[in-house]
């Protein structure tokens, strides 16, 4: 009788989503990771979009992985119905890309951001970066919700601009992290190595953990109340605070027209 046979690579990638509010950071971020990780574990990337694709074409461009490993997800109007009540357009592209390139050690998911309130599906991503930077103010960290909150990791980013927005960084992390109830916060520059090594030690720790099954994904938990503009210029606030057990492109039944 064949001996049974112990995998040595799990059956799927970690899936590790980058969300936060436009303009934090969440591309460079990933492309910083790309660049220090790619040549020890092997990568994918998958990018939101609400009507275009590109971030998937700056990381494209930037050159830090193969740009068949960068897959972009055009959301429509709602990006957080994407990463949160209907993922399966971002399965498909992780899966696709594992298909294509796999076996892989890590699929990075950006998420479309708007605003504070979004947050990953544990059934996309195994654990969540949630990115804010000096620039939005020293004192968003204190503003709070699920992602700021409750993500596996708070990200505090472009802290070489603290001097010239006027934020006391050290005070900012000190609030994050009592936010977060002591919960991993890093400030990061892609100009200081030390904060570029503490992001990249986190990633490869988990990992490893997600790897070895010492993870459990957590969910942040539901958005708050939101709004968006279509096309021609109509604005809907919505929640995402119910679960869905069926997928649709946008959730309407907790929909109010704002005139
Ligand atoms: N000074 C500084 N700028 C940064 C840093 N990280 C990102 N940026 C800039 O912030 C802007 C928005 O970055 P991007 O990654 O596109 O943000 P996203 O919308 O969250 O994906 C870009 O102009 C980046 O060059 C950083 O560590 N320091
Ligand atoms: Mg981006």
């Amino acid at each position: 009788m064949a001996e049974p046979v112990t995998p040595t690579t799990p059956a799927r990638a970690f899936r590790l989503g980058v969300a936060g509010p436009v303009g934090t950071g969440k591309t460079s971020l990933i492309a910083l990771l790309c660049r220090e990780l790619a040549d020890e574990i092997e990568m994918g990337v998958v990018t939101n979009d609400i009507y275009t694709d590109e971030d998937a074409q700056i990381l494209r461009a930037a050159g830090v992985l193969e740009i068949d490993r960068i897959r972009a997800v055009e959301t429509g109007a709602c990006p957080h119905t994407a990463i949160r009540d209907d993922v399966t357009p971002n399965l498909i592209a992780v899966e696709d890309l594992e298909h294509d390139h796999g076996p892989l050690d890590l699929v990075l998911v950006e998420s479309g951001g708007d605003n504070l309130t979004a947050t990953f599906s544990p059934a996309l991503v195994d654990a969540q970066i949630f990115v804010l930077d000096v620039a939005g103010g020293g004192d968003v960290a204190r503003k709070g919700g699920p992602g700021i909150a409750r993500a596996d990791l708070l990200v505090v980013n472009k802290t070489d601009l603290a001097p010239y927005v006027e934020v006391d960084v050290e005070r900012m992390l000190r609030d994050a992290s009592a936010a977060r109830d002591g919960g991993p916060v890093i400030g990061l520059s892609r100009h200081d190595a030390t904060s570029v090594g503490a992001l990249t030690d986190w990633v490869r720790h988990m990992t490893a953990a997600v790897r070895e099954g010492r993870h459990t994904p957590v969910d942040p938990g539901p958005m708050a109340p939101h709004s968006h503009a279509d096309e021609d210029g109509h604005v809907t606030v919505h929640s995402h605070e119910h679960e869905h057990d069926h997928g649709h492109a946008h959730p309407l039944g907790d929909e109010q027209p704002v005139r």
